[in-house]
């Protein structure tokens, strides 16, 4: 069986192996606790079948013994493959294909409309605002002190969601979506880097909300997390 590389829309991708009698259901690479904790908790939210592959971060294997490159080049976590067989890649398009799988769970408003676009606006400010303002607090080469000046901006992006969550229950008003989600994951995140939430009573809040619900306390249990 051979794996052929094909690129779509600028990203090099491997597509699936060709084997015609083989159907595929999709399946979420992931590391335990990592930002592929969003997708996860996402594909539970929608009642869809998946499976699961964990990838290791040193080896880039998978517990189902692939060879993690051969499904994101990248080497990061998550991916999505899909039931077709091609393969999705970044948390915040991955949620909203998701979203968009099952309409009537209104993870995610319709395409097109300006809802929409104001859920890209979170997904984005999550993805690059905060996400990646934690990246370099769980990377050992960095010192204590250039740890200190990067969270002093991430804290500083926390709290305009804790002033946002003042006001609401979820990030976008009374309906929970997928951004949710990927902020909750963030927030989970602050026990490991030693953020006080302290300060931030509506983010802590919202993490208790969440913490509640069924595929929330699933994905938790399924990745064996002690958060
Ligand atoms: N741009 C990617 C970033 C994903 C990312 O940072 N993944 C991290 C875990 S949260 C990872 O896999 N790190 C392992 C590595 O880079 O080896 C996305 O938004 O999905």
């Amino acid at each position: 069986m051979c794996i052929h590389i094909r690129k779509v829309s600028g990203l090099v991708f491997p597509q699936a192996p060709t084997s015609p009698e083989k159907e595929f259901a999709m399946k979420l690479y992931y590391m335990p606790g990592a930002c592929s904790l969003s997708p996860h908790i996402v594909l539970r939210e929608t009642g869809l079948p998946f499976d699961l592959a964990k990838v290791d971060r040193a080896s880039k294997t998978t517990s189902d013994g692939e060879n993690y490159l051969t499904v994101n080049p990248r080497g990061y976590v998550p991916s999505l493959r899909l039931d077709s067989g091609e393969v999705l890649t970044e948390a915040s398009i991955i949620v909203q294909y998701l979203a968009d799988q099952v309409p009537a769970k209104k993870l995610a408003p319709p395409a097109g409309t300006m809802e929409r676009y104001r859920l890209q606006e979170w997904l984005n400010l999550i993805a690059s605002e905060i996400h990646k303002g934690f990246s370099p607090l769980f990377n050992a080469a960095i010192s204590e002190q250039s740890k200190s000046v990067l969270k002093e901006r991430l804290v500083q992006r926390l709290g305009y969601v804790n002033d946002v969550l003042a006001g609401r229950p979820y990030l976008m008003g009374d309906q929970f979506t997928v951004a949710d989600v990927y902020f909750f994951v963030m927030t989970s995140w602050t026990a490991r880097t030693r953020i006080d939430l302290d300060p931030l009573p509506h983010v802590q809040a919202h993490y208790a909300l969440l913490r509640q619900r069924p595929a929330v306390r699933a994905a938790i249990e399924a990745e064996g997390l002690k958060i």
